[in-house]
């Protein structure tokens, strides 16, 4: 009790030794081609919204027989309620719906002992929001950031036999984080990703980015490859790209990093010819690969430019979420979004406001259509704490080092509708500067600000991002259609502008209205409207509504919305279109006999 007592009154130090964040992009490891050990499936699952189990540590708990032990304790990591891995906790009981904080997993696995050549890591797909690493009671590892993969190496510290992993999950939103407290999207909680271990050999390939040179000549590959381990300088990866004829070996320099561009006529990536060419590295033991597409996007003035040829980006924005599973992706859904957008006649999808799963640029890729990915600064976020930065600049650069190899994502966008603020402003800037450094051959945006009082597209971020986003719900939040015509003749960006977010919601159920707002019937005239508006507007190059289906809100609960957003062209069963769908479909088709 004593040590409770005291406890309570340091309470703010509680976690503080456990959140060093040294899991980040620096610690990321390339699985492309890799076989790893999956850990999904059934692990013990306790919430702890007081925080108890930092206090007393409960990853050092000895595994024995309940009636054994001798100290009072309040909580059994080896046994207890099970859940299953990937998932989020709010669709598995109704009494964790809305629950927000720390929750435990745990479970165990075995391990043969450690070949002298060989190291194991811990590689998690996602988990909302800081999640803290324990393996055989001894923590290991923090990584803040809901949405992007991160990885822990255990090779020092894995034991023969039983190992005993142990993750604490918190999903709290508070000021500092990114996003912060106030969002258009569920607080989905827990590990939501898949959970696998990975071997490599001492010295391995840690990173490998592939891309087409972006200088117009279309002729040469650029490789670039992070080797690590004690014999990482100066070793000698090869690279292989069998369709090309390509077999050549890289040297790399004194801090492991092998870098060469290669001349080579790739058939061009595009949505109509999403052409990929198997990518095989090796080093010594160690391989890795990937399937690469080779295209070059360029924002030429208001132009946008795909392998040299104008581009009109007809698409759609879609968020993560299913009325069964959350957050959890699976392919059959990801399947289901693209036949959806084919439906459409899209070419083009945001993925908002968030890093999507992984399998949906690999998709993307196969299938031919373009990605906007994004990651979480959205609204206002705390611009003027350094850590926020380093959070926000973290989650950029380990999505950028996800899905760089993908030939489908064109655009990383680095916020949505933040105020133009100076420190909004120098927080921003340098999230594209960012996002330039780790990968130069792709463009930056952000769903940029109106000035509605002038009328006019106005925001200082556009100064220093390729393509100007910009969210405007004429006939939604902003009643006067007629505005909209006005802000085009008002404004002359010298950049290409893409409408990332328009629409109106639309309650189709059986109580939904039949006329007025949020009708099915309203929602179609405002489509109606903008579609007639937009097709004058000659610096738009490309729209993506808002949004493709339906999903779920803790902010929305009138009686139309009951916990929903529904703006969807699609009810969030995934299945039922409304008829806003078919006028969108029919304006991209009509689009895309134009050649765009
Ligand atoms: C926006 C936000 C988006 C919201 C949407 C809405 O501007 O970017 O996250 O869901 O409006 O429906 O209000």
């Amino acid at each position: 009790l004593a040590e409770n007592a005291l406890q309570c009154l340091h309470d703010e130090a509680y976690d503080a030794p456990y959140n060093w964040q040294n899991l980040n992009h620096e610690t990321l490891i390339f699985t492309g081609g890799r076989d790893g050990e999956s850990l999904d499936g059934a692990w013990n699952f306790c919430v702890d919204l007081l925080d108890t189990g930092l206090r007393q540590k409960w990853f050092e708990m000895a595994q024995m027989d309940p009636e054994e032990r001798i100290e009072p304790y309040d909580y059994d990591p080896y046994m207890g309620e099970q859940v299953v891995v990937p998932s989020n906790w709010q669709m598995l009981k109704e009494k964790w719906y809305f629950f927000e904080g720390s929750a435990w997993y745990s479970r165990s696995f075995n391990a043969a002992s450690l070949g002298a050549d060989e190291r194991k890591f811990l590689r998690i797909g996602a988990a909302q929001y800081d999640c803290k690493i324990f393996l055989n009671g001894e923590f290991l590892g923090n990584h803040y950031g809901g949405s992007t993969p991160f990885c822990v190496e255990l090779t020092e510290k894995l034991r023969e036999g039983e190992n005993w992993l142990m993750l604490c999950v918190n999903n709290t939103r508070t000021l500092d984080r990114v996003p912060m407290r106030n969002t258009d999207w569920f607080n989905y909680g827990g590990v939501y990703r898949e959970v696998e271990l990975y071997t490599t050999p001492k010295t391995f390939i840690r990173d490998l980015f592939v891309s087409l040179v972006p200088d117009g000549t279309y002729s040469r590959i650029a490789v670039e490859a992070v080797l690590d381990g004690p014999d990482a300088k100066g070793a000698q990866i090869e690279i292989q790209l069998p369709d090309l004829g390509i077999n050549t070996v890289i040297a790399s320099s004194q801090d492991g990093l092998a870098k060469a561009e290669i001349e080579a006529s790739p058939e061009l990536w595009s949505p109509s010819t999403p052409r990929l060419y198997d990518v095989i590295a090796r080093l010594g033991e160690d391989e890795v690969r990937d399937r690469v597409g080779f295209r070059q996007i360029e924002q030429v003035g208001a132009g946008l430019l795909l392998n040299g040829k104008p581009l009109f980006l007809r698409g759609i924005s879609v968020h993560e979420d299913d009325k069964v599973k959350g957050k959890v992706t699976s392919k059959e859904d990801l399947e289901r979004r693209f036949a959806h957008a084919k439906d459409l006649n899209c070419n083009f999808l945001r993925l908002a406001h968030y890093p999507h799963h992984e399998m949906a640029a690999k998709m993307a890729d196969e299938l031919g259509f373009l990605l906007w990915e994004e990651i979480p600064v959205y609204w206002a976020i705390d611009f003027e704490n350094p850590a926020t930065f380093k959070d926000a600049q973290n989650q950029l650069i380990e999505l950028i080092k996800r899905d760089r190899n993908r030939a489908s994502v064109i655009i990383w966008s680095v916020g949505n509708e933040n105020p133009d603020t100076d420190a909004r402003l120098d927080f921003m800037r340098r999230l594209s500067e960012t996002a330039k450094q780790v990968d130069p051959t792709r463009l930056t945006s952000a769903a940029c600000l109106i000035n509605h009082a002038k009328k006019k597209i106005e925001d200082r971020l556009s100064n220093y991002i390729d393509v100007i986003g910009i969210n405007e719900y004429y006939g939604w939040y902003e009643e006067n259609f007629e505005d909209l015509v006005e802000i085009g003749v008002n404004s002359s960006p010298d950049k290409p502008v893409v409408i990332s977010e328009t629409g109106a919601d639309a309650d189709i159920s059986a109580s939904g209205p039949k006329k007025g707002l949020f009708s099915e019937a309203y929602q179609t005239e405002v489509y109606e409207k903008q579609i007639a508006t937009l097709r004058e507007l000659d610096y738009v190059k490309g729209i993506s509504p808002w949004i493709l289906y339906d999903f779920r809100v803790e902010r929305r609960q009138n009686v139309f919305q009951r916990g929903g957003n529904k703006k969807g062209l699609i009810d969030a069963d995934k299945a039922t279109k409304k008829e806003a769908f078919h006028k969108l479909a029919a304006f991209y088709a009509e689009k895309r006999l134009e050649g765009e």
